[in-house]
């Protein structure tokens, strides 16, 4: 007999993980099993995916997961298939992808990487669970994420997100330092379109101590120019002083985002997520495009009341501009949903 007033182990969660072996992959998966992205009384089982090649690394990571003996994790399954990979899945954290390589153009990058997102969103929709939502990591992420969504109709546009929480943390982090303050005294700051140096870090908007940035920094030039710069091209800082892209950072990131998505915004807070257009602030509907999100927990809206001066909206068109030709150098990878 079970003893009295011992509570029922909640049921596992499965979390697909692609590009499991790499190195966001590493970074990522050992938070999930401790805990961080679910909560700690939430069992998960992992499902990691990874092409052929990385499989014997795989294993490596496999090992490693089942040498910490986490409590939380009930499970782990390394495949390359994605039938297997998304099975029951209910977050579908899309970190795989390919590398942009020597004399590579940014169309061939998303060509090849459209490749793989398309099938992997229509697994998503034959496989995983009733309440997947899918987060997409791997680069470009906004316009993989709308491939993969538009391949997969059965599933509602609103489970579909791409990162930008990093680069939201980056504008936060260094908000705080040139001001001096604790860094979750800086809020409600958007990140604007895409994941790329096109991106608008919302200053404008953002608060510091509940007071606007702008007065407490005090120095329009700086956000305009340096802050804006440093966060837009951050990617390339730390590629040129680690030798390797932002890799704990970015798990980091995923991290913070599947956190934001299931848990109600803060109070004068918003959340920095890539999401469905809907036309909200004049932008091109079907984009997937980073916007202040807040959520309840179980659906979420953007945010409304963000004001725009002529800079700002200036940001904005351009960075739609970038994904409405990202988005037609994919036309023939879009699926039914596009
Ligand atoms: P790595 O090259 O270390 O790892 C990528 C992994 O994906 C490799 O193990 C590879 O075998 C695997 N992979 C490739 N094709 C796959 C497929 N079809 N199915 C499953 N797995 C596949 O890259 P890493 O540094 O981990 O970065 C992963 C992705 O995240 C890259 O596209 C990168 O550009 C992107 N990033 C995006 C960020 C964002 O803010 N949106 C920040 C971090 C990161 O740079």
């Amino acid at each position: 007999m079970e003893p009295t007033g011992s509570p029922t182990p909640a049921r596992p969660v499965q979390v697909t993980v692609t590009g499991a072996a790499g190195q966001v992959g590493y970074a990522l998966v050992f938070r999930i099993a401790a805990g961080d992205l679910l909560g700690p009384d939430q069992p998960v089982v992992l499902r990691l995916v990874e092409i052929d090649q990385a499989m014997p690394a795989l294993e490596g990571v496999v090992m490693e997961l089942e040498d910490c003996a986490f409590p939380l994790l009930s499970g782990v399954v390394a495949t390359a298939d994605l039938d297997v990979g998304f099975e029951g899945s209910s977050w579908a954290l899309l970190v795989g992808a390919l590398p942009r390589r020597a004399g590579m153009e940014r169309s061939d990058l998303l060509g090849a990487n459209g490749a793989i997102f398309g099938p992997q969103g229509r697994a998503i929709a034959a496989h995983a669970a009733e309440d997947v939502r899918v987060l997409v990591v791997g680069n470009p992420a906004n316009t993989n994420c709308l491939i993969a969504r538009s391949n997969a109709p059965e599933v509602p546009a609103d489970r579909w997100f791409s990162l930008t929480r990093l680069d939201q943390n980056r504008a936060r982090a260094l908000l705080a330092k040139r001001s001096g303050v604790p860094v979750q005294e800086v809020t409600n700051l958007a990140i604007w379109g895409n994941h790329s140096t096109t991106q608008y870090p919302d200053f404008a908007n953002a608060r510091i101590g509940g007071r606007p940035a702008t007065e407490v920094v005090g120095d329009r030039a700086w956000l305009e120019g340096e802050f804006t710069s440093t966060v837009q091209t951050r990617g390339a800082a730390v590629i040129k002083a680690r030798g390797a892209s932002s890799a704990a950072s970015a798990a980091s990131a995923v991290v913070d985002s599947v956190r934001s998505i299931r848990l109600p915004t803060p109070e004068g807070d918003c959340a920095s997520l890539a999401v469905v257009s809907r036309g909200e602030y004049g932008v091109p509907q079907g984009l997937q495009f980073g916007f202040p999100v807040l959520t309840d927990g179980r659906s979420w809206r953007v945010a409304e009341g963000f004001v725009h001066d002529d800079f700002a909206r200036e940001r904005l068109r351009a960075t739609a501009e970038e994904l409405e030709a990202e988005r037609a150098a994919v036309k023939d990878l879009l699926g039914p949903a596009a």
